[in-house]
């Protein structure tokens, strides 16, 4: 699919347009092209009335069947600019529900989806609902409204009875964590901003097989082994972070993430081959989602075969001042792993 992606973006911000990219991507759409506008939210459109016509000229232009905002839409906003462009618009928390739903293999990984998709479908029915009826029906507001309120009830259940099932979920990973725990296992969490290479050092390490590739939240599902060289630590990957992370979908994937939580220790994975801008923005984000929980954290930059050894040094010594002791390593090549594992067991 050809899609238009589009950005708003306050004075000053740092572009995520990038980052969108790459998540259209891993849907498999082509970006046929882009469009960005720097300014203040505006109610109606998100960006400028002006710039809106000029999206409805590109679509169809460059014969884009999707629009992609970077932005988070209203639904009236995201209604009103499909009626203008003449195809379906939709924001970044969208597409990462859609990759999610495409990635989702296991019966858990397809629950947390689809908590994570009423979650943030709840919020909106009404205003959508409304969107609709104004044109469709205008004046008829009134007859609908009840069939709504049964719709949101319906949903509101939905998600009642999914919270049910997730508890459970969580309750059965906490027991066979501490099962491992009295078994004299130590567990080491792996975690980082999606792509960084969560499972390729999985892989390096255990007996894990597990699926790696160039496109966003590859891993949805935490997967445990035991490290080869020193049996009694198990490494768990789990799924990967990305900025904005929105609180439905943290809640969805609560049982996932307390795999990194309740770990002995985290290794934080940075991508060594970001522009340094960008590894500082990963590594906030990551070290955001850590912050809430007393856990110990160690720092690895990953994929160091990828840059020069100036580069190598000159972002060393950054990380170096943001945090204690980076370990830097190659998970493909294999590179300074040896030295990753002394740290691993000194630290658990
Ligand atoms: N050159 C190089 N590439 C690497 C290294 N580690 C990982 N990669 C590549 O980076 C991409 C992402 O690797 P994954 O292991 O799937 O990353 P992940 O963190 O598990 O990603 P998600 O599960 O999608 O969040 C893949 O194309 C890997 O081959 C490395 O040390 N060097
Ligand atoms: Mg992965």
């Amino acid at each position: 699919m050809r899609v238009v992606l589009v950005e708003r973006r306050s004075p000053g911000e740092q572009s995520h347009l990038e980052e969108l990219a790459a998540l259209a991507r891993t849907l498999n759409y082509g970006v046929a092209a882009t469009l960005q506008q720097v300014r203040d939210p505006d109610p109606a459109y998100h960006i400028g009335k002006g710039k809106a016509r000029e999206l409805a000229d590109l679509v169809k232009s460059s014969k884009a069947e999707r629009v992609v905002f970077a932005n988070q839409l209203t639904p009236s906003q995201a209604f009103k600019l499909s009626r203008l462009v003449g195809v379906e618009v939709v924001d970044r928390f969208q597409l990462i529900l859609e990759i999610f739903a495409m990635r989702a293999g296991s019966p858990e990984a397809k629950l947390q989806v689809e908590y994570a998709r009423l979650s943030y479908e709840l919020p909106r029915i009404r205003e959508q609902v409304r969107a609709l009826m104004s044109v469709e029906q205008p004046g008829l507001m009134g007859g609908g409204e009840y069939e709504v309120d049964v719709y949101y009830d319906m949903v509101k259940r939905k998600l009642a009875n999914l919270r049910r099932k997730l508890k459970s979920v969580a309750k059965a990973r906490e027991q066979r964590r501490k099962l491992r725990h009295r078994r004299g296992f130590k567990l080491v969490a792996l975690a980082g901003y999606t792509n960084c290479g969560k499972s390729t050092l999985l892989n390096a390490l255990t007996a894990a097989n597990a699926e790696v590739d160039d496109l966003y939240f590859t891993t949805l599902m935490p997967r445990t082994r035991a490290i080869l060289t020193s049996r009694k630590v198990l490494l768990t990957d789990t799924v990967g972070f990305i900025d904005g992370l929105p609180p439905w979908l943290v809640e969805a994937f609560k049982a996932t993430l307390e795999e990194i939580y309740l770990a002995d220790l985290v290794v934080l994975i940075v991508d060594a081959s970001d522009p340094i801008p960008e590894l500082i923005r990963k590594f906030r984000v990551s070290r955001g989602v850590l912050a809430e929980y007393p856990v110990k954290v160690v720092t690895v930059l990953n994929k160091i075969d990828l840059i020069s050894k100036e580069d190598l040094e000159c972002k060393l010594e950054m990380l170096n001042n943001l945090t204690s002791a980076v370990v830097p390593i190659s998970a493909a090549k294999g590179t300074n792993l040896p030295a990753f594992l002394d740290v691993i067991r000194a630290n658990v």
